[in-house]
């Protein structure tokens, strides 16, 4: 699937605001991708299509989880985990999307996980930092992406403040979300393969 192709599926499914997200995101992805030697077009390919399945509804997410194995912990989630892994699925079957590093941005754009390629990276932190979000500090966020130098150090800080987040309102946190924030967790003095 071509750049606009994909601009065109997502505008025909999505809400204008969340249409005008994506693409922000797309956008952001490739300006990193641009800082930190990426693939510019996976980046943007995958920054478009994160959030496609973001309001599908959940009964047919869990069909997917179900159909296509995916990790059963996600039915004890909602649409917020779901709509990366089930996004990633209805464009490898139905729109034939085979790159692994597109699918897989798209799989984990909301939790991350351990042992990222490159483009997950890229859109993991761009879906944070892009200009329409105005979550407290991510103004610190943008600052280390932008001008600290590393991707990794990124990650985690926005991990960790996923993490406190969802403690402070007791809702339970996926398997890979911590898996995400112990990988890069710099701090940590195990050797990094990547
Ligand atoms: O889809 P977006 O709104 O652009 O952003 P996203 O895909 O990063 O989703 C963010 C939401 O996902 C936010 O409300 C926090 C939630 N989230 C992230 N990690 C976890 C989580 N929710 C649960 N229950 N568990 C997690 O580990
Ligand atoms: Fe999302
Ligand atoms: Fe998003």
């Amino acid at each position: 699937m071509n750049i606009d192709q994909a601009i065109k599926i997502v505008k025909e499914k999505l809400p204008v605001k969340r249409f005008n997200h994506s693409l922000r995101v797309a956008e952001t992805a490739v300006k990193l991708a641009e800082i930190y030697d990426g693939d510019k077009d996976k980046a943007e390919l995958a920054g478009v299509l994160h959030d496609y399945s973001k309001y599908d509804d959940l009964g047919s997410m869990y069909q997917v989880v179900t159909q296509h194995d995916l990790d059963s912990n996600l039915l004890s989630y909602g649409s917020e985990i779901l709509h990366g892994p089930v996004a990633a699925v209805i464009m490898k079957d139905k729109y034939g999307i085979n790159d692994d590093e597109v699918l897989l941005a798209i799989k984990n754009h909301t939790t991350g996980r351990a042992q990222m390629t490159k483009t997950e990276k890229l859109v993991f932190i761009a879906d944070y930092i892009e200009p329409g979000r105005q979550t407290p500090g991510v103004e610190e966020i943008r600052d280390l992406a932008y001008n600290q130098g590393s991707l990794d150090k990124t990650i985690y800080e926005i991990s960790k403040r996923t993490v406190l987040y969802l403690i402070n309102k007791d809702i339970n946190v996926y398997d890979a979300t911590i898996a995400c924030l112990n990988y890069y967790n710099y701090s940590d003095e195990r050797v990094k393969d990547d």
